[in-house]
């Protein structure tokens, strides 16, 4: 009970405090008359109101711990976690995070080494529909030139058939005859020709 009533009591005296202060400026009947009616409403309507205790009691006990101890415990279990990972699969990988699946027909331990090239050519179209060569592994920072008249053998980024939309190779070339793509983040990329993908010709560059 007396918790209840410390707050009605700051409260009433807060009410004629500010009605003090504010009709202190004129004449006094009217400011002993605010401070006689203001306690006597306020002390009638706040022991019935709930709200009243709920505003009392939450912030201290509720929001305040609750809000301390779901980030403590967040940051706590999800850095700890990160990290114990990170650390234990860097010195096993060493090419690190980047994924190497198998894409267009193509495997990064079959495909054509070029690594270590400023600039490597894919010819595609000449003797039927391939890209040559289809499958390789260049460094980052390798020059890719696509040599073939495009408006036969459009070239899209992506594998199986379905363009990727981050691919370096994205958007597609569909004119001209030569084309260079720089690639500078490892990773596996496909490139296939829109129109003869069902007839196999695809490939894959793996970004090293
Ligand atoms: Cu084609």
């Amino acid at each position: 009970m007396t918790q209840k009533r410390l707050p009605i009591l700051a409260l009433a005296l807060f009410i004629s405090a500010a009605s003090c202060s504010s009709g202190g400026g004129s004449s006094h009947e009217p400011t002993e008359e605010v401070v006689a009616d203001a306690p006597a409403e306020v002390t009638a309507d706040l022991p019935d109101d709930p709200a009243i205790d709920l505003s009392a009691d939450l912030p201290p006990d509720g929001s305040a711990e609750a809000s301390v101890d779901t980030s403590a415990d967040t940051l706590a279990d999800g850095t700890s976690e990160g990290d114990d990972d990170a650390l234990a699969d860097v010195p096993a990988d060493v090419p690190a995070e980047v994924a190497y699946p198998d894409l267009n027909g193509c495997a990064k331990a079959t495909a054509q080494d070029d690594t270590g090239q400023a600039s490597v050519t894919i010819t595609f179209g000449v003797g039927g529909y391939t890209f040559s060569p289809a499958c390789l592994v260049v460094s980052a920072g390798t020059k890719l030139v696509f040599e073939g008249t495009f408006s036969f053998h459009p070239l899209v980024g992506g594998s199986d058939g379905v363009p990727d939309a981050a691919s370096p190779f994205e958007p597609m070339t569909a004119s001209g005859t030569s084309a260079e793509f720089t690639v500078t983040e490892p990773g596996a990329y496909g490139f296939y020709c829109q129109i003869h993908v069902g007839l196999g010709m695809m490939g894959a560059v793996y970004v090293e």
